[in-house]
């Protein structure tokens, strides 16, 4: 690893996020308006808070993990995004012409409330809240961290997909000229899109992240928002989204179109599927090199099993 880094274990659980700095903030915020300010101040309070710090996001506390946190200059330091380059611990670099503000992501497709969502309004209008997921590559790497985003099921319950509609789409950000890794990789069929049935878009696991460790999204780790979809391989979680549609057919993705034999669509990790090179029965901790077995869905089975019928890959 170049990154040098304390190991998992001696990073406590509880320092992914300081909650009680927001909380902290927050009664600080209301002392102030009621006993330091005066009436007239307290009544400009509402728009104070409008401005509160969206990070860090108050932790879901009922999604747990078996394992230690990653280290956050690992998981913000190993990354694959193909647009910039295929060398996971050179994104990082590759990320400065990558412009995020401003940031449109137009809701279209087979839906009653199509929307041209600001990144700035969409990060505050569904409520955002930190999750800590374990996350596992089809490359039989593993890491465990701390989201921060809100459920899909709030943006599709808004934009309200028609009946016949059954599947969504995602598309991530197609700029060569910001992503140099578009331009040295030609073979792929740009731009990285992705899609899931709305059925798994609706399950509460499946969030738009905007945050990690506590802070805004990292451009290598998809600043300003991200598919994070706990239960499937990492590359169903498509990043720096700019599209979403509603379909009636199954629409294509990257890694089906280009390998359909290693990536299935589903692409649901499944420690009994091998890849036709590796075996996924085990995976590999990032940056420890623990081995530990895999499980189905990546142990969120009690979550989503009730999507399939065991037969999707
Ligand atoms: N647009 C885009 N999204 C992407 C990828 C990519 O190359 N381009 N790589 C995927 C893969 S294979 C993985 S493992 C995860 C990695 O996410 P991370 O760098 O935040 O760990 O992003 C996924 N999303
Ligand atoms: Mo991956």
């Amino acid at each position: 690893m170049l990154v040098k880094v304390a190991r998992g274990w001696e990073i406590p659980e509880r320092e992914a996020t300081p909650e009680h700095l927001y909380r902290d903030r927050r009664k600080l915020l209301r002392t102030m308006g009621f006993a330091g300010m005066g009436a007239l101040l307290a009544d400009a309070l509402p728009a104070a808070t409008e401005d509160a710090p969206l990070y860090p996001a108050k932790r879901n506390t009922k999604y747990t993990l078996d394992r230690p946190l990653t280290p956050e200059p690992v998981a913000t330091g190993y990354n694959n995004f193909y647009e910039f380059t295929l060398d996971k611990q050179q994104v990082r670099f590759r990320v400065d012409k990558f412009k995020i503000d401003p940031w449109t992501v137009k809701v279209k497709g087979l839906v009653n409330n199509p929307k041209t969502y600001d990144i700035d309004d969409l990060v505050r209008r569904f409520p955002l809240e930190e999750r800590l997921y374990r996350f596992r590559c089809v490359e039989a790497w593993a890491m465990a961290v701390p989201w921060t985003g809100f459920e899909m099921s709030a943006l599709i319950r808004e934009v309200d997909p028609k009946p016949d509609a059954k599947y969504m789409r995602m598309v991530t950000a197609y700029r060569p000229r910001e992503m140099p890794g578009i331009i040295s990789q030609p073979h792929y069929d740009w731009p990285y899109e992705e899609a899931m049935t709305i059925d798994e878009a609706m399950n509460e696991l499946a969030l738009f992240g905007t945050g990690l460790y506590g802070k805004p999204l990292p451009k290598q780790n998809g600043a300003p928002v991200r598919a994070i979809i706990p239960w499937k391989y990492g590359l169903k979680n498509i990043k720096s989204i700019v599209e979403i549609e509603f379909t009636k057919k199954r629409p294509p993705t990257l890694w089906n179109k280009a390998v359909p034999g290693e990536y299935g669509w589903y692409s649901n990790v499944n420690p009994e599927r091998p890849h036709p090179r590796w075996s996924q029965a085990q995976e590999r901790m990032i940056p420890t090199g623990e081995i530990r077995p895999t499980y189905m869905y990546n142990g969120y089975e009690a979550f989503v099993a009730e999507l399939y019928t065991g037969d999707e890959y």
